[in-house]
């Protein structure tokens, strides 16, 4: 992408297969953070808009931390959606979500990326991609919803804090990657995913998501409040909660809170 916004979106937008996804696309050579972005601009633009910038001066993980996003070199885009379902049907957004980047990365980039429960996408034992959901529900009803992802494309060099855990598309495969043509890719993906969701969000991806899940069969350490405990994933709920087996044989349902999973990040 370069210095004109309107090339850069018609770049993006160039063999588009979505039917309703990224139709709107805001490009922004600059943004504290994407998700925010959408938020100030939900009440006023359609389902499926998308806000993408060059790089976050703000960037936001989950629970108040920083994602760093660095100037050309990644993904750095926020879905809105404005689904028809009830509030208690849109837990799950989070897995279908973390399934569809996984899914569009390994067919457009051929490698093996797999998801850490709930929705990081790894390869190796290193992170490419986080995913922050941010719902606002008024009376009882979805005003929207926001999907931030972040993907490391081509960056070659992380800052000391995240190298050990942190990779990059263009690192696993050792080749500079095309940003807009893996953007299509995702959105292509996606759409499929949440069209199946929200048409039915009771209708599992448990199977596609568990075939891809790293976190399953490992052990893990929870996090919970000020304790901690040991235990091996053993299987994710239709609820999309992991199953924790203790070593005395009884199990935990972990819904939120911090898993750590032995040999990952
Ligand atoms: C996440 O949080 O993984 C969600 C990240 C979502 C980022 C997207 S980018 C577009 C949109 N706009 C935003 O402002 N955010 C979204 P969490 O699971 O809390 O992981 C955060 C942790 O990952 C940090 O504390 C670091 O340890 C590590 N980290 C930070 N930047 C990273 C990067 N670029 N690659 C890999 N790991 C990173």
């Amino acid at each position: 992408m370069n210095n004109n916004i309107d090339e850069n979106i018609s770049l993006l937008k160039d063999g588009l297969k979505t039917k309703w996804l990224a139709k709107n696309i805001i490009y922004l050579p600059t943004v504290d953070s994407t998700n925010q972005e959408v938020k100030r601009i939900a009440s006023t633009h359609p389902h499926g808009t998308v806000v993408i910038a060059e790089q976050q001066t703000a960037g936001k993980g989950r629970l108040g931390r920083v994602w760093s996003s660095p100037n050309g070199t990644g993904l750095w885009l926020s879905i809105l959606l404005k689904p028809e379902i009830a509030p208690n049907q849109i837990a799950n957004i989070t897995l279908v979500c973390g399934l569809g980047v996984c899914k569009a990365i390994r067919k457009h980039t051929g490698l093996n990326a797999l998801i850490k429960w709930p929705n990081d996408v790894i390869i190796g034992n290193k992170k490419i991609c986080g995913i922050l959901t941010e719902t606002t529900v008024e009376a009882n009803r979805i005003s929207y919803v926001v999907t931030g992802i972040g993907i490391n494309v081509n960056t070659t060099e992380f800052d000391n804090d995240i190298k050990h855990k942190a990779t990059s598309l263009s690192i696993e495969s050792g080749s500079v990657i095309n940003r807009e043509n893996l953007f299509k890719e995702i959105m292509f993906t996606l759409e499929k995913y949440l069209d199946n969701y929200f048409s039915n969000p009771n209708d599992g991806i448990y199977e596609e998501y568990t075939a891809l899940c790293a976190t399953l069969g490992r052990e893990v350490t929870v996090s919970r409040g000020n304790s901690t405990f040991n235990g091996k994933a053993v299987t994710i709920e239709a609820t999309g909660d992991l199953i924790v087996e203790l070593a005395n044989g009884t199990t935990e349902i972990v819904s939120s809170g911090e898993v750590t999973v032995q040999g990952i990040y």
